[in-house]
């Protein structure tokens, strides 16, 4: 878990060895150090040639290390990496795969850098809300210039090897059958006697009227970086690169990056990055589970759901039938879908090539019996039970045996649906959402009888997908949708008591969303909200509603789809605009309901929406619904617009601090409707003892 030393005739090669990307914590580090050590009190060795082993050269610095004591402690980047410069004997970096982050900032150390194509090159730190923090923003502008080494560090964006083969990065890029090893330790044999040694730190920038560049490219920087702090001192400590001597840019550099590591924008980077990974793992199910071969799709309805399922296994590259009950229907699914790839080509982001590839894989059919052979099938009809039943019914005559039975359904129980089946282990909930074909997140339902290899196997699929996939529990709403179920209740208190829905909107935009509560009423449709609270008035009475939303339905405003909802819509333009019958409504239904209404500031708006899903979400997570509080912030970030640079709601929650979420639900609880705001034991809990949910 460190490196290993070799040496090859007059070459000492260490191997940078800390699976599964060589993230370089203080044990590699410690190793790599010792091993140019040893490699210089050898006088048989004439030069060092640095490598990593498995899948990466380096995916840069350990980042499950940083705000550790580890990540600073010595031998720290800084020191391997002047270790290597400082060298007396050349050190060449054999690079191949990955070489990101403090993975490259340790090759510019080296003397000399080889490698193979197809290898990621990165300082990819941005993307963490941070900067190249070991060298990076002063050695990269002196081989690559300033522009370049400027927009690979802001943009974070990985280039292969082979297109920076002409820009000075690599003194040799291999061809793409040579031996790696072979080939660099003989590059470091042909090198060996050559002095001075050549440093990057010795080279200068040179960029003719730099102010001006740097200039604009702060401007530009600021205007797209947002809430992020990141982007806007990456331009500045690359601009030191051209207006500081070398250490003072390093110096200035190390500033900069001690100050981003603390922010909260980049530790909520960092968590999501985590978080995502650690989504897919569920700890009763081994990594190793076999997984089913998933060659072939049918989708049941052909709908905007529908359709947008079929475009992901479509494009993933898995055949696709789609099964509808008329012709009418299946046509106009099969035309959206077709007008859909040619408004992508229309944009330039598909060849034609690719859409009649896709559409190749792409077919429809009125018959169940000619589903029956597709290795899974996802039901993507109407949110009633009754329908669900009619159709796993079919499917569970007509599917091949070992074919996964998915639902799409979005609310109601899984377990009761596999039920209608004689194989309640192949049936599994996949909830995709609305794009379908767009949207990250997949919430995958666990019955109770789901077998665990066809969790594993969906598990695999929305990878393939390309979708986040979040394991949940049954429960009426799984994981988003039932918080999202709260934040919709304190929205609807909210107009009783005061606000207009443009004011929530703009509060909750403000703090970050996307789009607020009635916008994207709006947008999904108001209808079936008002379809779920129907049924949940009969299955459980003793829950609150506001009745605005109802009284807005019975308007006939259910969103964009009938051209009014909360807000008025013009015909071209999405812009909402506030409509005053829909505000007398509200107005008069406090009044009917003797209500008194109140000035409500912003920031009872987004603490009463936001913890009401956090409170919510504790109890999720106490019911074992969901496995960890990364994943319910994964499903917010992929799923419901929550603000990437707040983390998600439970790390957001974590950064307020537990015990203030729990003075304020305390004080809502105080408040109208305060039966909304009955604290979750686990929240009690963790706030008694001055933890976090996130650990
Ligand atoms: N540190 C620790 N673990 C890492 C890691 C890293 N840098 N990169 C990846 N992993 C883990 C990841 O959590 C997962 O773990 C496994 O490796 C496979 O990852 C001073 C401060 C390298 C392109 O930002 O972009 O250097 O789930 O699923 O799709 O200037 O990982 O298996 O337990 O993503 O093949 C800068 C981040 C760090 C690169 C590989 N470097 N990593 O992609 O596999 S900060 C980065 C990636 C730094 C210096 C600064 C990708 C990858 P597990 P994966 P992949």
């Amino acid at each position: 878990m460190s490196a290993d030393y070799q040496v090859h005739g007059s070459v000492a090669v260490i191997t940078l060895n800390n699976p599964p990307v060589n993230g370089m914590g203080l044990a590699t580090r410690t190793a790599a150090v010792d091993g140019i050590e040893r490699a210089l009190a050898d006088e048989a060795v004439k030069a060092i040639v640095i490598t990593g082993a498995g899948k990466a050269f380096s995916g840069g610095a350990d980042i499950k290390e940083f705000n550790t004591p580890q990540a600073l402690a010595e031998p720290n980047l800084h020191t391997l990496i002047a270790t290597a410069e400082g060298s007396t004997k050349p050190v060449v970096a054999a690079i191949h795969t990955v070489c990101m982050g403090g993975g490259l900032e340790l090759a510019l150390g080296c003397h000399y850098r080889v490698a193979m194509p197809g290898a990621q090159i990165a300082l990819p730190e941005v993307k963490l809300g941070l900067l190249p923090g070991a060298g990076g923003t002063q050695r990269l502008p002196r081989v690559l210039g300033l522009e370049m080494a400027l927009n690979m560090i802001v943009s974070g964006t990985p280039v292969a090897s082979e297109k920076l083969a002409k820009a000075g990065l690599f003194d040799e890029l291999f061809g793409a059958d040579a031996d790696l090893l072979t080939s660099a330790v003989a590059f470091a044999e042909k090198i060996a006697a050559i002095r001075p040694l050549p440093k990057v730190r010795d080279r200068r920038v040179d960029y003719p009227n730099h102010e001006a560049f740097l200039q604009f490219s702060r401007n530009t920087v600021k205007a797209m970086s947002g809430p992020y702090p990141a982007p806007l001192e990456c331009v500045e400590t690359v601009a030191a690169s051209v207006t500081m001597k070398f250490e003072d840019g390093l110096k200035f550099e190390r500033e900069r990056f001690i100050h981003l590591i603390q922010t909260t924008e980049s530790k909520a980077l960092r968590h999501a990055f985590f978080a995502e990974r650690i989504a897919g793992k569920v700890p009763d199910v081994p990594a190793d589970t076999p997984v089913r071969a998933i060659k072939s799709a049918a989708v049941i309805g052909a709908g905007t759901m529908g359709g947008g399922i079929a475009m992901n296994f479509v494009n993933a590259g898995i055949p696709v039938v789609m099964l509808e009950t008329t012709q009418e229907a299946l046509d106009k699914g099969l035309a959206t879908i077709r007008k859909n790839y040619d408004n992508t080509m229309k944009k330039g982001k598909l060849t034609q090539e690719k859409f009649d590839q896709r559409m190749a894989l792409l077919s429809g059919t009125l018959s169940y019996d000619e589903i029956g052979q597709a290795d899974i099938v996802v039901e993507a009809v109407f949110e009633d039970m009754g329908v669900k039943e009619t159709v796993f019914r079919q499917l569970d005559r007509v599917m091949k045996p070992g074919a996964i039975l998915a639902s799409n359904t979005s609310t109601l129980d899984l377990n009761r649906i596999a039920a209608f089946t004689a194989r309640p282990q192949d049936v599994i909930g996949t909830h995709f959402f609305s794009p379908a074909n767009v949207m990250k997140l997949l919430e995958i339902v666990r019955g109770a009888q789901t077998g665990k290899d066809v969790l594993a196997t969906t598990l695999a699929l929305s990878k393939k997908l390309k979708k986040t996939g979040v394991v949940s529990g049954v429960c009426d709403g799984f994981i988003g949708n039932r918080m999202i179920e709260q934040y919709s209740r304190q929205a609807g208190f909210l107009l009783e008591e005061g606000c207009l829905p443009e004011q929530v909107d703009k509060a909750v935009e403000k703090f970050g969303f996307a789009m607020g509560p009635f916008r994207m009423g709006d947008l999904a449709g108001n209808d079936i909200g008002w379809y779920i609270r129907k049924r949940r008035y009969i299955e459980s009475p003793d829950i609150s509603y506001s009745k605005t939303a109802d009284l807005l339905c019975e308007m006939g405003r259910y969103g964009q789809k009938s051209g009014a909802g909360w807000y008025d819509y013009k015909a071209g333009d999405r812009k909402a605009y506030p409509n005053e019958q829909v505000n007398a409504m509200i107005v008069q239904h406090s009044a009917d309901l003797g209500v008194g209404r109140r000035k409500v500031g912003d920031q009872e708006i987004v603490e009463r929406l936001v913890y009401s899903m956090v409170n919510e979400a504790a109890l999720i997570l106490e019911e074992g619904i969901a496995m960890r509080a990364s994943d319910i912030d994964m499903v917010y970030l992929t799923g419901y617009g929550f603000p990437l640079f707040r983390g998600g709601p439970m790390f957001y929650a974590d950064t307020v601090g537990l015990p203030n979420v729990l003075s304020a639900i305390e004080k809502y609880a105080r408040g109208l409707h305060g039966e909304a705001w009955k604290a979750a034991p686990l929240l009690l809990r963790l706030a008694r003892e001055g933890q976090t949910f996130n650990g």
